[in-house]
């Protein structure tokens, strides 16, 4: 008999009082020995070998307990073996050799050929055979705003001006890069599936500092386009500073709604509407506070994810580097002790 991970239990928004929790950037620079097998391997490089982004996918499992992998990748990646000259800096992030300013770079853009990277697929048919089966692997890509706006911007950016600027100004010409890139996200997604990932998280991080008239014409229907073409597994959405978003990211069609900090999961449910699970929602600079701070701010988390048909324990964002490994593993073992209780007392009021 196989156990079905709680992760998928909580996506189907069947999950009871079982609280399935995991950590976006669990696999990263907080943990020492992913440091150690990255010592002189340049990021975009360590993803493409299917032996260390397996080791670094499993050491989060391995060391915390989390109820679920995220494959080891970037949303970088696609577009890089699609073709795009495209460095990961280290302390910066993905860095654009010719970012995109004309048309014509936006017709050049090419498509990403799913024959291009049987390394992805031998990763995480390798995750999965090691990987217990209670524990869920979740396959990622980027969202077609936020992978835009490394292209249009060249890199991390505070305001997206140039972005906005191109989507107010060029609408046609926006709605064609974002085709392009819904094609690539949606593909890397398949190959991710077709190998085994349990379930995918489309991560539109910096989609937060947009209006939600530029958001729901823009940009909704773009990412609606990328879910629709993995519904055959449990989909998550997020990003980040989404508050007066979360509705419409509702609406883009996944089965779990991905919240930040900034507005409690009970509230977030009312906004994002009826039938999705959500994803929270824990500051992560609480990570470095007392723990009986921690412990307390977790259980409110917990109280209102109850309001949610589901709930995924996670943080509001990712985990920074600087977290103390220790307090994560410690965080996993007391949301496994006390969130069913809470839960059930949550469920129960
Ligand atoms: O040298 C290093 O260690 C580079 C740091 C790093 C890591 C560990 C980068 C560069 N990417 C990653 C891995 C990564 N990226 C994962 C798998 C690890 C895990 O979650 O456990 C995932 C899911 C991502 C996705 C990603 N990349 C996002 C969306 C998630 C998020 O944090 O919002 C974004 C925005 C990126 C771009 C990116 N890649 C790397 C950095 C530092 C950034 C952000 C740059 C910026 O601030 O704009």
């Amino acid at each position: 008999m196989t156990e079905t991970p709680s992760l998928l239990s909580a996506a189907a928004r069947q999950q009871g009082n079982a609280l399935p929790v995991w950590f976006m950037r669990q696999a990263g620079r907080s943990l020492p020995e992913y440091r150690a097998v990255r010592e002189g391997v340049p990021m975009l490089e360590s993803c493409r070998r299917p032996e260390l982004v397996t080791e670094i996918t499993l050491q989060p499992v391995r060391r915390h307990d989390v109820d679920a992998a995220i494959f080891f990748s970037d949303i970088m990646v696609p577009l890089a073996a699609a073709g795009v000259d495209l460095e990961i800096k280290a302390g910066v992030g993905p860095v654009i050799a010719e970012p995109i300013r004309t048309a014509q770079q936006i017709r050049d853009l090419p498509d990403l050929d799913p024959e291009s990277i049987p390394d992805i697929a031998e990763a995480i048919r390798t995750i999965r055979a090691e990987l217990a089966p209670h524990k869920a692997l979740i396959g990622f890509a980027g969202a077609p705003f936020t992978l835009a706006s490394y292209l249009v911007e060249g890199g991390p950016s505070k305001d997206y001006a140039r972005t906005k600027a191109l989507m107010a100004g060029e609408p046609l010409l926006w709605d064609e890069l974002c085709e392009k890139l819904a094609r690539i996200s949606a593909t890397f997604l398949r190959v991710q599936i077709d190998a085994g990932a349990q379930a995918v998280q489309l991560f539109d991080s910096w989609v937060g500092s947009l209006a939600p008239y530029d958001y729901a014409t823009r940009v909704q229907p773009h990412s609606a386009q990328v879910l629709s073409r993995v519904a055959d597994v449990p989909r998550i959405h997020f990003g980040v500073g989404t508050g007066e978003l979360l509705r419409l990211m509702g609406g883009a069609g996944a089965d779990v709604v991905g919240v930040d900090w900034r507005v409690p999961l009970d509230e977030a449910t009312r906004r994002i509407g009826p039938g999705r699970a959500v994803q929270g929602n824990l500051d992560p600079a609480l990570l470095s506070a007392p723990w009986e701070v921690i412990a307390e701010r977790t259980r409110d988390v917990i109280r209102a994810g109850a309001a949610a048909p589901g709930h995924i324990f996670n943080l509001g964002h990712g985990v920074p580097a600087t977290a103390d490994p220790d307090v994560l593993t410690r965080l996993v073992a007391f949301i496994h002790q006390e969130g069913p209780a809470l839960r059930a007392e949550a469920l129960a009021r």
